[in-house]
């Protein structure tokens, strides 16, 4: 995958992966909406399942969908990479090759709800144990790692929390207990952040957020940092099923061509409605990477190239302040997900991390008060006018400023 043509990160995204059709010159890569493969012969079929090149069945590999796994894995400088159905199926395609009975995962305590959830009340019931800690301090993970710790799983910036995790640190304290380092990709995206460089073992992504961009696909992916933790993931992933659809795959391969163009507007709304938010009265507190006000600011600048489009905040009013925002948002739209051309947003503790426990969310630092606004590409002085009439209603009926 090294082509020496493609250096700027848009060239890359554009490009990588992305070839005109060789038999037909398409420019737009053609959907390859078949499920199964004729056979020249007898033998044709035998090599093909033996292992020689040749496609056999969409499950196992697909031409579009491998075109989107290329472009990825190029982006984050991985050996290769496998289409999942959704972000969900790509981290449970990780959890089951990597983890079984009497294996122990070490895991950020502040993650997407789900990716949590599944290893407290599933993988648990296959003897697989679990430890939840903030990772934003790598002491915390060093501190929790064991004999059979298989599996270090890491999301940097965290959802919603936006603590982030040295990925370097955590590289090299899972590899010098012999685990394996696994990062969720998906707040920063690959134009942001590539955990490969930095020693990860795996990545994992929910496409259905930056990468595809249009709030119009679910889908995921995983990259691996070499070929053999690649065929281990592939082996387990085409058989668990969670595998890409080739129309699918095609929709993402049309919103990826954009992803640093709107990464690039979004962190920069973000940017200016941060700000914002910190100098109102109504706010109790901001967080956001990119600024200096972030406890760990630092390392956002050392690992990422950009602080992302997401900005988690907390109004007067506690629970109830963030009820009345949400409710009176005209222009930013209530739902949840994240990534998307449109900024949306949503109160975690009641909708994408409800499944977590009270007590345990609150440990996280997913405080009852948190609202999550995930910036889209809209211009930065509409949303910030939605934003003011919003908290002028939240705040309504609070004594702020004192
Ligand atoms: N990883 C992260 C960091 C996520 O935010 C999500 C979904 C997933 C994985 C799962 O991806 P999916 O299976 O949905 O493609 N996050 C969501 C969120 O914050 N709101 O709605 C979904």
């Amino acid at each position: 995958m090294d082509d020496k043509r493609l250096k700027g990160p848009n060239t890359k995204i554009i490009h990588a992966g992305q070839h005109p059709d060789a038999e037909t010159g398409a420019v737009s890569v053609p959907i390859y909406q078949s499920s199964t493969f004729a056979f020249e012969s007898a033998e044709h079929g035998a090599a093909c399942f033996r292992g020689e090149p040749g496609y056999k069945y969409t499950r196992l590999a697909n031409p579009t969908t491998e075109a989107l796994e290329r472009s990825v894995a190029f982006l984050e400088g991985a050996a290769g990479g496998l289409g999942a159905a959704t972000g969900m199926a790509a981290i449970n395609s990780v959890y089951m090759t990597l983890l079984g009975a009497g294996k122990h995962v070490v895991a950020t305590d502040a993650m997407y709800g789900p990716s949590r959830t599944i290893l407290e009340t599933e993988f648990s019931r296959f003897g697989v144990e679990a430890d939840f800690v903030d990772s934003s301090d790598s002491d915390n993970v060093a501190r929790a790692m064991r004999p059979d710790t298989a599996l270090v799983y890491i999301e940097t910036p965290a959802n919603p929390t936006l603590k982030l995790t040295d990925i370097e640190t955590c590289a090299e304290i899972a590899h010098a207990h012999g685990a394996v380092l696994a990062a969720d990709n998906t707040f920063a995206s690959p134009y942001l952040q590539n955990p490969i460089a930095l020693g990860a073992d795996i990545v994992v992504h929910s496409m259905t957020k930056y990468i595809n961009g249009h709030s119009d696909v679910v889908a995921g992916m995983i990259v691996a940092s070499d070929e053999e933790m690649l065929e281990r993931l592939r082996k387990v992933h085409v058989n668990l099923g969670g595998t890409m659809d080739p129309h699918q795959a095609w929709l993402v391969l049309r919103g990826i061509k954009t992803l640093g163009l709107r990464v690039e507007k979004a962190q920069a709304n973000a940017m200016q409605l941060a700000r914002y938010l910190e100098a109102h009265p109504a706010v109790d507190w901001v967080r956001y990477p990119g600024l200096e006000s972030h406890p760990q600011h630092e390392l956002a600048l050392r690992q990422m190239r950009g602080a992302g489009g997401i900005v988690s905040f907390g109004v007067v009013g506690g629970v109830e302040g963030g009820r009345r925002l949400i409710d009176a948002a005209e222009l930013m739209v209530r739902a949840v997900s994240l990534g998307g051309v449109e900024t949306l947003i949503e109160h975690p503790a009641s909708m994408t991390h409800k499944g977590v426990p009270a007590d345990e969310r609150l440990e996280a630092g997913i405080t009852d008060d948190l609202v999550r606004v995930a910036v889209g590409c809209e211009d930065a002085e509409d949303l910030l006018a939605d934003l003011e009439q919003a908290l002028e209603q939240a705040a309504a009926g609070v004594t702020v400023g004192v």
